[in-house]
């Protein structure tokens, strides 16, 4: 399998919004050529949360103050998913996600999360792994990270981000994309 291309972008244009929306106004300029895939609630699912207001859903509501937060306390071997079911195969080419807004040391950092994806939900295929470095998305709030992908090879219907670190508990949002037209 060919290894998918991998760029990873700390973006800091979101200290320019005042408001906690994420929108298409705001969206940085070179995500012009992408088309903002629509998410539902019911198309998350999430391997824990820690209440009813920090749920999966929390990831798609366009709103950067709020957020899914797993179970606490964390037993240490656990892993934590988030998997995206988009009712049918899918082109996806960027993915961003958006730390929780001052509690940004709740995320993964360096290649503790991974991309999957499945046409069945059952067997799953790796896809890429989505390297962060921390203390650079430390340094600012409303940070987001951003990960390229190469389409031809990204097209299932089931997304999944597989997460394995010990300090990651949060995330305020996530968006895919595709170059296609939805
Ligand atoms: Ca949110």
């Amino acid at each position: 399998m060919a290894i998918l291309g991998i760029l990873a972008v700390t973006s800091t244009w979101v200290l320019l919004n005042l408001s906690n929306e994420v929108g298409p106004e705001i969206e940085m300029p070179n995500l012009n050529q992408y088309t903002k895939i629509d998410i539902a609630p019911e198309q998350i699912k999430v391997s824990t949360e820690n209440s009813d207001i920090e749920n999966g859903a929390k990831l798609v509501d366009s709103n950067l103050g709020t957020w899914w937060h797993t179970k606490v306390p964390k037993p240490y071997t656990r892993e934590e998913w988030v998997i995206i079911d988009f009712g049918k195969s899918t082109r996806v080419d960027l993915i961003r996600v958006w730390p929780r807004i001052s509690f940004r040391n709740q995320f993964w950092d360096n290649g503790n999360a991974e991309l999957h994806g499945s046409h069945d939900g059952k067997w799953w295929q790796f896809i890429m792994k989505l390297e962060v470095n921390k203390q650079e998305l430390i340094k600012y709030d409303r940070s987001s990270v951003t990960f390229s992908l190469k389409g031809d090879e990204a097209n299932f219907r089931y997304y999944k981000i597989l997460i394995r670190d010990r300090s990651f508990s949060s995330m305020a949002e996530l968006a895919m994309y595709t170059k296609e037209e939805p």
